[in-house]
């Protein structure tokens, strides 16, 4: 019988109130036998090597495995017809270090905010429930390189389908008001965050990035201690992340620590030369070209899914199918989506299901019956406030950044 991390967890939870033990065993939880029997499982990309092992990390479910040092999961896409949520534990997990915080005490933890501040706090994870007005955003957190994978030209970097975004409830203290408690000084520019995990040797980069000033002052980028009304999960970045409505994932310090505030742009890495796209329209260029302009990644474009029927899947004919998928975009919100069951020619409304927020993922709906058998070809595009919509063919960068082309979903009638 295969032991799954979880059991260990709750036998350990039982012993221990104190969240010190969520990771402890870890190092040592994929050996031998149970990692056969776990790899049996597995889901299989579109892509060529997209072959990809279902496994459980402590506070997840199975989860496509990119990655295992550092951890880096997936999300099965079934998961998005579910509801306009992502649960918890099915959540994506990305890292770029393999040092990553395993074991937290809430009681030892603090945030630093230091920097060009008239006066620089030390807040304990207490301080911040309990002096500081809790505020609740929903936000998709999106991985700039998600749907990475489908990339062509295939593109360096973690080869994802459409798995490493999610929705959440994020519940915490707005960054501007740790700001303001501080006072920012004069002249200040960035505004910096860099969490617990390190990298594995003193060489490379630690993880740190940064929003300008004005952004970090605008009210809506939380400091996000609670996700869908739980605490976050140590791989989500328990007990402190950073939220950036409307941005993409890489601005979401995880674990945060230490604010930092600047009086010059941050001179990191992770913010330049990575995470740079092109400046052009899309951050698409001539497939195979190096960027002349870049600039770095910041909203979120327009994407929309189907998500009540996967590639490959019959329906009868005459057999009502109720249509179904989400959409989002960075955060002017989406007024429209359009769906094409037959290759693209004639496209057709939705409804547009609850209004959870701007920076939320929103539900669409169809009524569909196939009328004769054969392949279908379905489509689902959106517009935004702002006139923005997907591309019809696919847009390319050297990062496979940024990718919202109109995706195709095949199924046959029968
Ligand atoms: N501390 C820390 N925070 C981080 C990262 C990281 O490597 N370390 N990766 C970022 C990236 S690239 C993404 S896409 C999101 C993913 O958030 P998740 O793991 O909670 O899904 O976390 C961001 N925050
Ligand atoms: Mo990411």
């Amino acid at each position: 019988m295969v032991v799954t991390y979880s059991d260990r967890r709750i036998a350990l939870n039982r012993r221990s109130f104190l969240r010190t033990t969520v990771l402890a065993g870890m190092s040592g939880w994929i050996a031998g036998r149970e990692a056969a029997a776990l790899a049996a499982e597995t889901v299989t990309l579109p892509f060529a090597n997209g072959a990809r092992q279902l496994v459980k990390f402590p506070q997840k479910r199975p989860l496509l495995l990119l990655t295992t040092r550092p951890p880096q999961l997936e999300t099965p896409f079934a998961v998005f017809n579910e509801g306009v949520f992502t649960p918890n534990d099915a959540f994506f997990v990305r890292y770029h270090h393999a040092q990553i915080p395993t074991s937290i005490d809430p009681a030892q933890f603090h945030l630093q905010l230091k920097g060009r501040v008239n006066s620089p706090l030390t807040l304990a994870l207490a301080d911040l429930k309990t002096k500081f007005e809790p505020v609740e955003v929903a936000a998709v957190n999106q991985c700039s390189g998600n749907s990475r994978g489908l990339s062509t030209p295939r593109v360096a970097g973690g080869q994802m389908g459409h798995g490493a975004m999610g929705n959440a409830r994020w519940k915490g203290v707005r960054l501007k008001d740790l700001l303001e408690k501080a006072g920012v000084a004069t002249g200040a520019k960035q505004v910096a965050f860099n969490g617990l995990d390190t990298p594995v040797n003193e060489k490379s980069p630690d993880f740190i990035k940064a929003l300008d000033v004005d952004h970090a002052l605008d009210g809506e980028v939380l400091l996000a201690y609670e996700m869908n009304g739980a605490d976050l999960p140590m791989l989500n970045g328990y007990p402190l992340r950073l939220v950036v409505p409307g941005y993409y994932g890489t601005y979401w310090v995880k674990h945060v620590n230490e604010i930092t505030v600047l009086d010059e742009n941050l001179a990191s890495f992770w913010m330049n030369p990575a995470y740079l796209i092109p400046d052009t329209a899309g951050a698409g260029i001539e497939p195979g070209t190096t960027p002349k302009k870049t600039k770095p990644i910041a909203r979120c474009n327009v994407r929309s899914f189907i998500t009540s029927l996967a590639d490959g899947e019959k329906l009868g004919v005459g057999q009502p199918h109720p249509l179904r998928g989400i959409t989002f975009d960075g955060g002017y919100g989406i007024t429209d989506v359009v769906v094409s069951t037959d290759g693209g020619k004639v496209w057709r409304a939705t409804a547009l299901g609850k209004d959870h927020g701007k920076y939320s993922f929103r539900e669409w709906t169809m009524p569909f019956t196939p009328k004769r058998a054969g392949e279908i070809v379905l489509q689902a595009r959106a517009t935004n406030r702002i006139g923005q919509t997907q591309p019809l063919e696919p847009l390319w960068n050297p990062a496979g950044y940024m990718r919202n082309v109109v995706e195709t979903v095949r199924i046959t009638a029968v």
